[in-house]
């Protein structure tokens, strides 16, 4: 029955099949995340630096309705390009598939897809979350709950503060998500190393974090887990200018009334515009850095 929706690309096919080691990559960073040229130069990058560190890049996202697992480089410039490509989260999916149409697929539709193609490992930049004054608005990114149900390991460089990021520990922790800290015992907070919120756990290694998930899964754990990986030094953010532009990132998107989905990718292209070219180079090499932990843990997973 999946066959009819899945469409898993022949490179990915045979190393999920044969057991090698395989990174899932989100498509809403491409669409949604950065700018045309930028986006497609760096989702190209990602895939290369994954292959570099010896497992194998499967880009995913919905194109003409199938659920794609291992985009071409003519695919990721496509939806590098395109206008009107739909931001698809785990509600989305039976529409765009039956409607035939494009989407870009979140950290939550994501991990459903890899989790039906049998992948385990899953880099990307930063998770949604609970957003700041979720009390009123309820607004809360279906990632966290995909993470509580679905089995896959996202490795990010944390969550943006323009979400509350206490509450987003707080929800992960209910729902049983283990948060992970690579090589820190602090939540970093994408631009920034530090967020001044504790991780659960700090793993040192790759081998490390492959032997815990391992265990999480074999027991029946239902579920992923946050793998915190901070953004490298020589590219993290001044802590002042970041939260300045996300304060006023946070005021516009309230006196402009901007609700649901429409939250994220607006918060996120404000406080792109206010940091300028800064925060897009950060945004870039955080996430090369999460690829190169994505594909060691992979390769690491691949032999247990
Ligand atoms: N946060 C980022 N960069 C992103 C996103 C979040 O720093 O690109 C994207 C991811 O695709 C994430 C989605 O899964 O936004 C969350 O959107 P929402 O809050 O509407 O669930
Ligand atoms: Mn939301």
């Amino acid at each position: 029955m999946l066959e009819k929706y899945l469409v898993i690309n022949d490179a990915v096919k045979e190393a999920i099949e044969s057991g090698k080691p395989v990174v899932a990559l989100e498509s809403t960073i491409i669409s949604h995340g950065m700018p045309y040229p930028k986006n497609v130069e760096t989702a190209l990058n990602v895939e290369k630096i994954i292959r570099e560190n010896g497992a194998i890049p499967a880009t995913i996202a919905i194109l003409n309705g199938k659920l794609k697992v291992g985009l071409t480089a003519d695919e990721i410039e496509y939806l590098g390009k395109a206008e009107g490509v739909i931001k698809t989260s785990r509600r989305d999916i039976p529409f765009i598939v039956a409607r035939k149409a494009n989407g870009a697929t979140t950290v939550a539709s994501t991990m459903i897809i890899a989790a039906m193609a049998g992948i385990k490992v899953f880099a990307t930049g930063g998770i949604g979350g609970v957003h700041r004054e979720a009390q009123q608005t309820f607004d809360i990114s279906a990632d966290l709950e995909e993470l509580a149900k679905t089995n896959v390991a996202v490795v990010c460089a944390g969550a943006k503060s323009i979400l509350d990021l206490g509450l987003t520990l707080e929800y992960l922790e209910t729902k049983g998500v283990p948060v992970i800290g690579y090589k820190t015992e602090e939540l970093p907070a994408f631009y920034t190393r530090e967020s001044g919120f504790k991780v659960d756990y700090r793993v040192n290694s790759p081998l490390e974090l492959a032997e815990a998930l391992k265990a999480k899964w074999e027991l029946g754990l239902q579920g992923g887990a946050v793998i915190a990986n901070p953004i490298p030094e020589e590219f993290s953010m001044d802590l002042t200018t970041i939260n300045l532009a996300i304060e006023k990132a946070l005021s516009e998107a309230k006196t402009k009334g901007i609700k649901g989905k429409e939250t994220t990718p607006f918060l996120l292209a404000k406080v792109k515009e206010l940091t300028g070219g800064e925060s897009l180079e950060s945004n870039i090499h955080l996430v090369y850095n999460n690829a190169k932990l994505g594909a060691q843990f992979a390769l690491e997973l691949s032999k247990l």
